[in-house]
């Protein structure tokens, strides 16, 4: 099936990108810090994930539960809704080193931190 109204979205974006590898932004030159996370049982596993200073971060939050979980941070200012059995992307800012509080927006028992160093 053709999807005529998505073409002037695709084109669009297709165009963003082509600018944005033209000047090199800086935020898609510099290489990311991945952070896996799994969220099962209403808890994160680890619930202590470390990313190296001064680089974009972005975490990958799996939720292997059969409810929606909100990944929020204050400190990190994110906050995400991971729907059931499927993985959320967030991407984070270059950050100083520190300790950066997240949790479960929907289950506030669920905690974890981000060590940057
Ligand atoms: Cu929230």
């Amino acid at each position: 099936m053709s999807h005529p109204t998505l073409m002037p979205i695709r084109l669009t974006l297709a165009a963003i990108c082509a600018t944005a590898l033209l000047h090199g932004a800086p935020a898609l030159a510099q290489q990311a810090a991945e952070v896996p996370l799994s969220y099962s049982n209403g808890a994160f596993q680890p619930s202590e994930v470390r990313a190296p200073a001064d680089k974009p971060v972005v975490f990958r939050v799996k939720n292997l539960d059969a409810k929606a979980m909100e990944f929020e941070s204050k400190s990190l200012r994110v906050e995400k809704v991971v729907a059931a059995k499927s993985e959320g992307v967030i991407n984070v800012r270059p950050l100083k080193p520190g300790r950066y509080e997240f949790y479960d927006d929907f289950n506030e028992k669920a905690r974890g931190a981000l060590i940057v160093q």
